[in-house]
């Protein structure tokens, strides 16, 4: 239990400027479908209708396409400079709407307001400041000889960092020179759309950026329509190799960033407290939503119970409730079908024969909500050791060698991130050196920069986005042709 209480510190509302329905952002502008069915979007901490939104038909994708299409010519051939520019108005907007954004993006998406106000939207608007300063630099950037822009970029994105999801996508195609169609989740269209609304006081191009909102068909249509010349999702393993095989056998580019089931590593030398805060923080960060969250913890034996009672100790300080509230550590799941998901798994958990532990906290009464929950005595062939559960719930193991550490952190068909905590420096790059991961934090977790590629190994996708690496794949190389 909490040592004292806090009082409410709600962020206001206010500030945000909800309209009742919105339209799809097409060639610069708001219109209506042609032929969708509208959808409605509701704040997962209250159930309450937020907004109406389009759904994309199929004829919607193929005008957003034409439309990138048509701004294709004069995007490209604008100097890199200029293009340059383009990106760090949109930058600044997004710091000057910063509040906006946040709040936005809690109400939507559920997430705790001190995360949205202090790593989502600094990270996407860090996101444009960075590659604006590639935009006329892309000739010196290693990338091969004669760097160029694909085309139209096909984008589809997930619910868990809706903003940032989309600046990591939409940056590195605006600066390389491409344009796109962008397809939000479903469930968290609205920040998209306020970027849609940045993008016009930025005075962008019309075409250049077009944002389609829909459900998984509208992405559908999108990554299968045949003037898309590269297509970057993130999302699901299921999806994205649905995605692989509906782009087989075309000229389609394709980067995937797809699901995870990170080890978080703890050996008997690391500062243990430290270590608690990691654990929490790569897991329970983002209601564990994160596609690279430390979701098994492997912790070595001889300090597996001093691990567990601080954990325990710590999580019952966790404030769990209303995304809008400053104090607020955990918020909503961010959907009912999510829930639902992380219901079924638990249950597996428990009938596997794990021990599942929460602390006490009240929920509130509407809303999707899910306690913190740690699983001990769970072993590898469990499915809540091999699957992701996508929320906030984490399973212990224990190991006693490091060799044992690599070969149980390894075991999983996934590959995106690891966690290292140890004293020994040796020992972080003999492990960093071992995991199969395309991300390994040591003595930290879940940091993140546009500067440093992020992606994955095995299902975990292919492609990496941020940093220099994340630039090569939007441009093609060598002679023209
Ligand atoms: P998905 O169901 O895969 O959805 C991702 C996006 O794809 C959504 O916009 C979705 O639309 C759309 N979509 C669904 N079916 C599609 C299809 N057949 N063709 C094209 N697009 C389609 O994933 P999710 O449940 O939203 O997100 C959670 C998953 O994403 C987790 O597995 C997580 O690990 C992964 N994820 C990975 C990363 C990275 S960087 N590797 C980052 C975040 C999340 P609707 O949602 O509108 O139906």
């Amino acid at each position: 239990m909490p040592t004292f209480e806090y009082a409410p510190a709600p962020e206001s509302r206010s500030v945000v400027d909800l309209q009742s329905s919105y339209g799809l952002f097409i060639n610069g502008e708001f219109v209506d479908s042609r032929g969708g069915t509208p959808f409605k979007t509701i704040s997962p901490a209250t159930e309450e209708v937020l907004a109406e939104v389009c759904e994309a038909s199929a004829e919607d994708v193929d005008r957003a396409v034409a439309a990138a299409r048509a701004a294709f010519g004069s995007w490209s051939s604008l100097s890199g400079a200029d293009r340059g520019k383009y990106l760090f108005r949109i930058a600044r907007i997004m710091q000057e709407r910063a509040r906006e954004f946040a709040v936005l993006e809690s109400l939507d998406n559920g997430k705790p307001i001190k995360e949205s106000r202090d790593v989502d939207v600094p990270i996407a608007a860090a996101h444009f400041f960075y590659h604006a300063g590639w935009a006329d630099k892309l000739a010196y950037a290693s990338l091969g000889q004669n760097p160029r822009p694909h085309g139209v970029v096909g984008q589809v994105i997930p619910w868990n960092f809706p903003l940032l999801m989309l600046a990591w996508k939409i940056a590195p195609a605006l600066a390389t020179g491409n344009t796109v169609v962008l397809k939000p989740a479903e469930t968290t269209p609205l920040t998209a759309l306020l970027f849609a609304q940045v993008c016009q006081q930025a005075d962008l191009p019309p075409g250049v950026v077009n944002i389609i909102t829909g459900a998984g068909p509208t992405g559908q249509a999108l990554i299968a329509h045949q003037d898309v010349d590269k297509v970057a999702f993130t999302g699901s393993t299921a999806v994205g190799k649905a995605i692989a095989r509906t782009i087989a056998g075309t000229r389609k580019k394709a980067t995937l960033e797809l699901g995870g089931k990170a080890a978080n590593i703890v050996f008997d030398d690391a500062p243990v407290d430290q270590a608690v805060e990691g654990i929490v923080n790569g897991i329970f960060f983002n209601q564990g939503h994160v596609c690279c969250a430390g979701s098994r913890l492997l912790v070595q034996e001889s300090i597996a119970q001093e691990v567990e009672d601080k954990l325990k100790a710590r999580l019952a300080t966790l404030r769990v409730g209303d995304p809008l509230d400053k104090n607020t550590d955990i918020g909503a799941i961010n959907s009912a079908e999510q829930l639902e998901r992380i219901n079924t798994l638990v249950k597996v958990g428990e009938d596997e024969g794990a021990t599942r532990w929460s602390p006490e906290c009240e929920l509130p009464a509407n809303g999707f909500w899910f306690r913190p929950t740690v699983f001990t005595g769970v072993s590898q062939t469990h499915r809540i050791a091999q699957e992701e559960i996508f929320g906030p719930v984490l399973s212990v193991l224990t190991f006693r060698t490091p060799g044992e550490a690599v070969s149980k952190a390894n075991n999983t068909p996934y590959g995106l991130s690891a966690g290292i905590w140890t004293e020994k420096g040796s020992r972080i790059l003999w492990m960093a050196d071992q995991l199969k991961a395309g991300v390994v934090w040591a003595n930290t977790f879940n940091k993140f920069d546009p500067t440093s590629p992020f992606g994955g190994y095995k299902e975990s996708g292919y492609g990496r986005e941020g940093g220099r690496h994340g630039l090569s794949a939007y441009v093609t190389t060598g002679a023209a042709t």
